[in-house]
């Protein structure tokens, strides 16, 4: 299965339908009713795990640190977690930010310029998935490769703002350093050599790319989503959040959470590769974001994949004749073509990789 190079109808970009100033959304957003956010519970008095990195940064030893048993935690319970002092500066957290809501707010026929088609999904978007006659989500998008530097290529990059690029490679430089000190941790927690993790997404080969999500104001929030449920196919992901603009809801169990972002937190969270290797022990978890009538939100979630060409299955060092390995093998440049053709719809894909009973025996 390919992606096909054209997008199956005319793009419409939900920033021009925000500004029109319309008091209902068109028919193509609009959920069926029992898919809309109010109709599954929100839980209001829980939040996701707030965690400090402090105590491991910069320390060659991590063993017996306490933050090493919260985040172990998290990964098999909730599979998403908040982390402070993370080592990334916050002015240059804000800076990356506003430079995206710069870029959303310049005239449409400069960003037109970077529009983007299925093949690759780089550059400014406006739907996920190919299917003709989807209902779509209320939120554009921008999607850059980062690694491996073949792939990286900066005309795909907007140049404006003019400093875009500059302020962009540091925080990307930055946040990749933060993403392998998590691989490391998770790696060490689940009784692995530190870089076994890493390994297995292909070591220098591993990819990172990064998709900015704009999500308008939207006039009619209880009958659409910013992004849908879907669990998120790479491996992990550091979401930069907007502060003080609640959006994203994770689930647990059978109700939803609305994360309440602390200042300059990221949101960390586990991908479908992870739940693989991990042999079902991390658990890659469903989230979907709900928009807001009065304000915008601009997030950055960056995604720590697995080179594309390599066999992702169970780690064998986890497995044991009583826990036999969960998942058979697949690529992930297979894996996702998956949400790249059909678009974010919950977690139905890693299931399908289950192994049947008489295959795992
Ligand atoms: O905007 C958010 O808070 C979440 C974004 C997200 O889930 C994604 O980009 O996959």
């Amino acid at each position: 299965m390919n992606c096909p190079q054209e997008w199956p109808e005319p793009i419409v970009r939900v920033q021009s339908l925000a500004d029109n100033g319309g008091s209902t959304i068109p028919d193509r957003y609009v959920k069926p009713p029992m898919e809309r956010p109010l109709s599954s519970t929100v839980a209001t008095d829980m939040d996701i795990p707030l965690i400090d990195l402090a105590g491991l940064l910069g320390r060659e030893e991590i063993d017996g640190e306490p933050s090493l048993g919260q985040i172990s935690k998290a990964c098999r319970e909730w599979g998403f977690f908040q982390v402070i002092n993370h080592g990334v500066k916050g002015e240059l957290m804000d800076r990356a930010r506003e430079v995206w809501r710069e870029f959303f707010h310049l005239p449409m026929e400069v960003k037109q310029k970077y529009a983007n088609s299925p093949k690759t999904y780089e550059g400014y978007g406006s739907r996920l998935g190919v299917e003709k006659g989807a209902i779509l989500d209320w939120s554009d998008y921008y999607f850059l490769h980062y690694l491996p530097c073949e792939l990286k290529d900066h005309n795909k990059w907007p140049a404006q703002p003019p400093y875009h690029r500059e302020v962009m490679e540091e925080y990307l430089g930055e946040v990749e350093k933060l993403c392998s000190r998590l691989m490391k941790i998770l790696a060490i927690n689940l009784g692995l050599e530190e870089n076994r993790l890493r390994d297995a997404f292909g070591g220098e080969n591993a990819g990172l790319c990064l998709r900015v999500n704009f999500y308008p104001k939207c006039p009619q929030p209880d009958l659409t989503f910013g992004l849908s449920p879907h669990s998120d196919p790479g491996g992990l992901t550091v979401l930069l959040p907007d502060p003080g603009v609640p959006g994203l809801q994770v689930r647990t169990h059978d109700k939803w959470v609305t994360v309440k972002p602390s200042p300059h937190a990221f949101i960390v969270n586990i991908g479908d590769q992870i739940q693989v290797l991990s042999n079902a022990i991390y658990k890659s978890v469903e989230h979907r974001v709900i928009v807001n009538p009065n304000v915008e939100r601009v997030s950055l979630a960056l995604f720590y994949n697995p080179n594309g060409d390599l066999p992702i299955e169970p780690i064998k060092e986890l497995l044991s004749s009583e826990n036999p390995a969960v998942y058979q093998p697949m690529t992930f440049n297979e894996y996702r073509l998956y949400i790249r053709s059909r678009g974010p719809r919950g977690k139905s894909q890693v299931e399908s990789l289950k192994n049947s009973p008489t295959r795992q025996a």
